[in-house]
């Protein structure tokens, strides 16, 4: 059987660049997302997935792209009704985005499984790409910071990552399982390659890995398994990777993240801005690949997603 299927590993507005691109290039059949849900939240009484929402609504065309979450060509008539009724308005939620939080949580309320849920919104809204939630049982970012621990959307939307930060945890990992779906991926012979998007490691990517047993199924995988790295000369294309990395007396270096990676990965994939960390991410035992890996227009996700599917094939 021919190896045909890839899988991307993504959170957040940085990752679902990369996923946009991937999705042009490649059929459902070939290509599944597996998304973070540690950003998860109740709020107003919904439950809130951002990463998912921030994946669907970009491969549907629908995403705002001006913040990268959140839907385009929104009005604002519930917040501004919620705050004139003294509601919570720290946490956008535009009129047309508020169908999504809504019907997803009358489908959980109903007894469906995340998963489910997502493939239904997902193919509501056009896209027949698989969308993965890393598990269906509840795991929830939290940070660590000098005023003490806050729940993530706490501190990336209310104090808009103003703390510094000293720590993570992903509270209900130890428990949680896998997407059943995701495992069988991770498993099958047709998988031809695995990537890790760039998104930010720490509150976007380690959710995924700390789930029992998913860096084990990477190392264990048939298939090479390469990331995309997030930060390019130091600086993270968007959000607080740098800022998190330098409060945790972290080097905002590429070389860092790939070390971060280094035990899942087979290959290693840095900005041309930064093809002087080639050696030193080679001496981890990675391959690499120097290419643009900064995405300003749909032709740079596309080629940035043709380049690390031909670089995973190098690496078959
Ligand atoms: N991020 C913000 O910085 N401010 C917001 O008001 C905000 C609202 C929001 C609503 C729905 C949604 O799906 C995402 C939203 N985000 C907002 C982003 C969210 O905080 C995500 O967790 C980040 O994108 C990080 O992945």
């Amino acid at each position: 059987m021919s190896k045909k299927r890839y899988l991307a590993l993504t959170g957040g507005v940085g990752g679902a660049k990369l996923a946009l691109g991937l999705s042009q290039l490649l059929t459902a059949e070939q290509l599944s997302f597996a998304v973070n849900t540690g950003d998860d939240f109740e709020h107003l009484g919904l439950h809130i997935s951002p990463d998912i929402d921030t994946l669907v609504y970009t491969l549907s065309g629908q995403s705002n792209p001006d913040t990268g979450w959140g839907r385009r060509d929104e009005s604002w008539q519930f917040m501004q009704s919620l705050e004139q009724l003294g509601g919570e308005t720290w946490f956008r939620l535009g009129d047309r985005d508020l169908a999504m939080h809504i019907q997803r949580t009358r489908q959980l309320a109903a007894g469906k499984s995340l998963t489910e849920i997502t493939n239904r919104l997902a193919k509501a809204l056009g896209i027949e790409h698989q969308i993965l939630p890393m598990s269906d049982d509840p795991v929830r970012t939290r940070v660590q910071t000098q005023s003490g621990w806050m729940d993530f959307q706490e501190y990336f939307v209310k104090q808009q990552c103003r703390p510094a930060v000293t720590g993570f945890e992903y509270s209900g990992s130890e428990m949680a399982a896998i997407n059943p779906q995701l495992v069988e991926l991770l498993h099958s012979d047709n998988l031809a390659g695995i990537l890790i998007c760039p998104s930010n490691p720490f509150v976007s990517i380690d959710p995924i890995l700390a789930l029992p047993g998913m860096r084990q199924a990477l190392i264990d995988s048939k298939a090479p398994v390469i990331a995309i790295s997030p930060v390019v000369g130091g600086t993270a294309i968007k959000g607080p990777t740098v800022k998190m990395m330098q409060e945790l007396s972290i080097p905002n270096t590429a070389s860092w993240v790939a070390g971060h990676y280094a035990d899942v990965l087979d290959g290693f994939v840095l900005d041309q801005q930064d093809a002087g960390l080639k050696a030193g991410v080679e001496s981890l035992g990675l391959s690499v690949n120097c290419t643009q890996t900064v995405m300003n227009t749909l032709e740079d996700r596309v080629a940035l997603a043709q380049d690390c599917l031909d670089f995973l094939h190098q690496l078959n």
